[in-house]
């Protein structure tokens, strides 16, 4: 491997044994799952990069703050903590915990969307547009078109599309747009980051218009870090100041805080000051998960989320961080495994398509690849292409999505550069046996987020 590493900035005080089974005990594994991954059991899997959500560890300092939990019903001084926590970092003074991100999509969504409404973002992540389409709305992506080319190392592949946008917000109306939602990174087009000056060329584009903006803010950090990197403007900027400039820009957020927040479940709501919508939120909370002070969580996972959210945006950490996937997706893309560049945040991407060309997309090659590379080598993946995109709800025909991507997703603080050496070392030997992997097709396929529990056989 030719990329150098930085030593991880932790010791580590506990450790899980990992186990690997044999090839053949794989082969009967992934047929048993019907040749879908999601359905293994995770002690059938060596390395875990099906998602870096909830999968993290935590410190030895949340753990102690687990022990402080104030189980209270109401008023728990863990949730105080954890507001605090808030108001430093996003610098918003309204807050609801929810079990996780979805949470705070649930609440929120249904206030903000009626019927035909259209809900603008850079790329919808599937649970956030399933949401959307719950509450009646219409998800659209203005994404920048360098994202759907892997190999142009565009530095914010995350950006929007701010012109298209507007000649859309002027085609539909702006009545008809209920909110914009920045997903920061931009987790469907591979981890990539939106940039400051986008972030403010979006929220001008908004107030123009009267519409208003909010983040999907899963993982707001690893975006900050990147800004630091990336552009010029804020390159003497501390990650907090950065955090606090983005979050600026917006009347609110959702957070799912099992990325950035370094928590194995949580989530957040919060407002920068609009009162009215906070209220409104809060009412629903009660009633979808649970009184406004602990909203989902337990009184202990709040403390440990308070700690996680000031973890999570020290610059150290985030420099390990980021530096661990860039290594393993460098080493990929340098033995000629083609990736999404410039690599991601929390994971890398590979261009199923570009890599098994004989793969049509109906037969979902990024999937195909996520079983040859569980066969061959124990770790698991995720395809996020055609498969994840679904069905047109009109025509119920196979959508395209513009890639084909399987992305081995990295969890926080979790697996170290042997194991990524591991990693690119299976897949680069799978790349050069690529023209002899099947395709697969449904033998069972669900309603909606079908990629979850569907069921395949392979196509001879
Ligand atoms: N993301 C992921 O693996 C977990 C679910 S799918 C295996 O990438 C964004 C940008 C996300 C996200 C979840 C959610 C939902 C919202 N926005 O999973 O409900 O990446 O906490 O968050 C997953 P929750």
């Amino acid at each position: 491997m030719s990329n150098a590493h930085l030593a991880e900035p932790f010791k580590i005080k506990m450790v899980e044994p990992l186990k690997i089974i044999s090839k053949e005990e794989r082969i009967e594994a992934i047929k048993r799952a019907g040749y879908n991954p999601f359905l293994l059991k995770s002690d059938e899997v060596y390395i875990d990069l099906l998602t870096d959500s909830g999968t993290g560890a935590m410190s030895d300092n949340q753990w102690a703050g687990l022990m402080l939990g104030d189980e209270s019903y109401a008023g728990s001084r863990n949730f105080y903590n954890l507001k605090k926590s808030v108001e430093d970092i996003f610098g918003y003074k309204y807050v609801i915990p929810t079990h996780q991100g979805r949470g705070a999509e649930q609440v929120l969504f249904p206030q903000l969307i009626k019927k035909g409404d259209f809900i603008l973002g850079n790329m919808h992540f599937d649970t956030t547009k399933a949401h959307i389409e719950l509450s009646g709305g219409i998800a659209k992506n203005f994404v920048i078109k360098e994202a759907f080319d892997t190999q142009i190392p565009h530095p914010f592949k995350g950006n929007f599309d701010v012109l298209k946008m507007e000649n859309f917000i002027k085609e539909k109306g702006k009545e008809n747009i209920a909110f914009i939602l920045i997903t920061i990174t931009c987790n469907s087009a591979g981890g990539q980051p939106v940039s400051m000056a986008n972030i403010k060329e979006v929220s001008k584009c908004a107030k123009k218009h009267g519409i208003k903006i909010f983040f999907d803010a899963a993982r707001y950090a690893e975006n900050a870090y990147f800004i630091k990197q990336r552009e010029e403007s804020h390159k003497d900027a501390s990650i907090p100041q950065i955090i606090k400039e983005m979050f600026s820009y917006c009347e609110g957020t959702t957070v799912s805080a099992k990325k950035d927040g370094l928590v194995n479940m949580g989530g957040l709501l919060c407002f920068k000051d609009d009162e009215k919508l906070f209220k409104k939120c809060q009412a629903m909370c009660v009633v979808m998960e649970g009184f406004p002070t602990y909203g989902g969580l337990a009184g202990r996972d709040m403390e440990a989320l308070a700690r996680g959210l000031r973890e999570g945006v020290e610059e150290e950490y985030l420099k390990y961080r980021i530096n661990q996937v860039a290594y393993l997706g460098e080493n990929l893309s340098e033995a000629g495994v083609p990736v999404q560049l410039p690599i991601g945040g929390h994971a890398v991407f590979v261009d199923a398509a570009k890599l098994l060309p004989h793969i049509p997309k109906e037969q979902f090659p990024a999937h195909a690849l996520a079983n040859e590379l569980y066969i061959q080598s124990g770790i698991r993946a995720v395809e996020i292409g055609s498969l994840l995109l679904g069905r047109d709800p009109q025509t119920n025909k196979q959508q395209k999505s513009p890639m084909e991507l399987l992305r081995l997703t990295i969890p926080r603080r979790v697996y170290t550069y042997n194991h990524m050496d591991f990693i690119a070392d299976a897949l680069i030997k799978i790349s050069k046996n690529a023209k002899n992997i099947k395709g697969v097709e449904f033998i069972y396929e669900p309603k909606i987020l079908r990629h979850f529990t569907a069921r395949f056989k392979l196509v001879d």
